[in-house]
């Protein structure tokens, strides 16, 4: 410890490589969070930025052009955006597709001015008239094949872009009752639809979006657990992971930081989306943090625990505004969220961890939840 803790500026780089992951931490702790920051990298896509509409009213708020869009993400601490295909590229399905490559690398150049970069290209695939049953899942033959050609097109937007990740959220990959599809079937279709992506591009990674129910009553890929067992089942395994959103998983009844774990096993957790939900109602997207703040703890520690981020993985968002939130005040959801990680990140590494394996081998869980507890209301 005492060699890491003397390391010169200048010198940073060649003695942490010396450090082992117990000391870097120790390392990050005392310079202040400077180095904590740096470990984690933030995205969120430009639908988090939105006009306040629900299924009971309109919209609340003004658009906020793409563009300008862009131009809030550094001050609000990002340096990574995420893209649906559409949100890269409008219109996509009335273009060629070199002009649907020409316009994504024209969003590249945009992304370059800006400072930032994308993190994942998702199909939008279930606001299309034609995927109203399902796209990859759909009974129609035709509507498949249309499903599997736009999410090709998702690729050569990922690598116009300069990413090589997919992320799938399967919004209408489900039923609304139980004879409408066949489940085995609709596992055969989705089998084949990755797989259809993983060999037309070799470089591709695509990390599934688990939600058990939302828009559909009940999603063929529920949880963690079938969107990696899924994975097993295509052409690639290794090019197949996951995308955890807290939401989501609190709507399946798990809890985000096992399941984030459970996949951190398999090295399989390629991206997150963190948000907070109240209980099991429609998906609500809030703040990181803002319905259960050690719930978000654990999150937090257990991807700093695990170095999630050292190979380039970002901390993604997918958080909305409240309704209410007038114009200027529209974006405070994404820069709290940030705050709040980065606040319980503070938090976790300045546990007295020497302290918790002791309670944890006494197995005084008593005093173990204290702890946790009176650290987490800043009463260490
Ligand atoms: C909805 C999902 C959605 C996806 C996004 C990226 O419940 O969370 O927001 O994350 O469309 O595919
Ligand atoms: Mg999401």
């Amino acid at each position: 410890m005492g060699r890491c803790a003397a390391v010169q500026v200048v010198k940073i780089d060649e003695e942490m490589g010396k450090c082992s992951g117990q000391e870097l931490k120790f390392f990050n702790f005392i310079n202040g969070g400077v180095a904590m920051a740096g470990t984690f990298r933030f995205t969120f896509g430009p639908w988090n930025i939105h006009e306040g509409a629900d299924p009971f009213g309109p919209e609340v708020r003004s658009t906020i052009s793409f563009n300008d869009k862009l131009s809030l993400y550094k001050e609000l601490g990002f340096d990574g955006v995420q893209f649906h295909d559409d949100d890269a590229v409008p219109d996509l399905d009335s273009l060629s597709r070199n002009e649907v490559i020409e316009q994504a690398k024209a969003v590249r150049n945009t992304l370059k001015d800006h400072g930032l970069e994308a993190e994942f290209v998702a199909p939008r695939l279930w606001e299309d008239p034609r995927t109203i049953d399902g796209a990859y899942t759909a009974n129609d033959p035709e509507v498949r094949r249309y499903a599997r050609e736009r999410s090709r097109l998702s690729l050569d937007i990922a690598e116009a872009l300069d990413t090589d990740l997919i992320v799938l959220w399967l919004a209408r990959e489900g039923t609304y009752i139980r004879e409408s599809k066949d489940s085995k079937t609709a596992t055969d279709h989705l089998v084949e639809a990755i797989n259809g992506m993983l060999n037309a591009n070799p470089d591709i990674r695509i990390a599934i979006e688990p939600k058990p129910n939302e828009p559909m009553d009940h999603a063929f890929l529920p949880t963690t657990g079938h969107a990696l067992a899924i994975a097993a089942l295509t052409d690639d395994p290794d090019r197949v992971g996951v995308n955890i959103e807290s939401a989501h998983a609190i709507l399946a009844g798990m809890d985000p930081s096992d399941e984030m774990g459970f996949a951190l096993a398999f090295d399989k957790l390629w991206s997150v989306h963190l948000n907070d939900q109240n209980g099991l109602k429609f998906d609500q997207d809030k703040s990181f943090g803002s319905v259960d703040l050690r719930r978000a703890f654990n999150q937090v520690r257990i991807l700093d625990r695990h170095d999630y981020g050292k190979r380039g993985e970002w901390v993604g968002l997918d958080v909305k505004a409240m309704r209410t939130q007038k114009d200027a005040v529209s974006t405070r959801h994404l820069s709290n969220s940030r705050e709040a990680f980065l606040a319980l990140l503070e938090v976790s590494r300045s546990l007295d961890q020497n302290r918790i394996d002791e309670l944890i081998a006494e197995r005084d869980y008593e005093a173990l939840d204290r702890l946790i507890i009176m650290a987490l209301l800043g009463r260490t």
